[in-house]
């Protein structure tokens, strides 16, 4: 009990001397020069690719032609969610929130895919597969 006692004297003796030590400091801005820029908008589109449809202003824009089973990309750049969603309702059927990207996955066999949006039923376009 009695230790138990003097351990807390003497912690709140060494806050009183850290306190003290802080005060007569002096200076107490502690800002160094080097301010870090708040993380640069590095949104430099490294996605190049031509396998990408692009949606603006409620219309596709799609590629030329995309290679069978290639990975593509879809950026809406409207504020609205869209769809690519294949006429036939089984080649493919993608949503993509505004502003955001998806991806999905070309036919494996070639052909022409006529798609829409299922939101907006006046988009319409076609994926060529080949
Ligand atoms: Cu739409």
């Amino acid at each position: 009990m009695k230790t138990y006692r003097t351990a807390i004297i003497a912690a709140a003796a060494a806050i009183l001397l850290l306190v003290a030590g802080c005060s007569s400091g002096g200076s107490t801005s502690p800002s160094s020069g080097t301010s870090q820029p708040p993380a640069a908008s590095a949104s430099a589109s490294a996605s190049t690719s031509a396998d990408a449809i692009l949606i603006k202003d409620f219309t596709f824009m799609a590629p030329a032609s995309v290679a069978p089973g290639a990975t593509v990309t879809v950026t809406n750049t409207d504020s609205q969610a869209h769809t690519v969603t294949s006429d036939d309702g089984a080649s493919f059927d993608v949503t993509i929130q505004g502003g955001a990207t998806a991806t999905f996955t070309a036919p494996s066999t070639p052909g022409s895919f006529a798609f829409h949006c299922t939101f907006h039923r006046n988009m319409h376009a076609t994926l060529v597969v080949k």
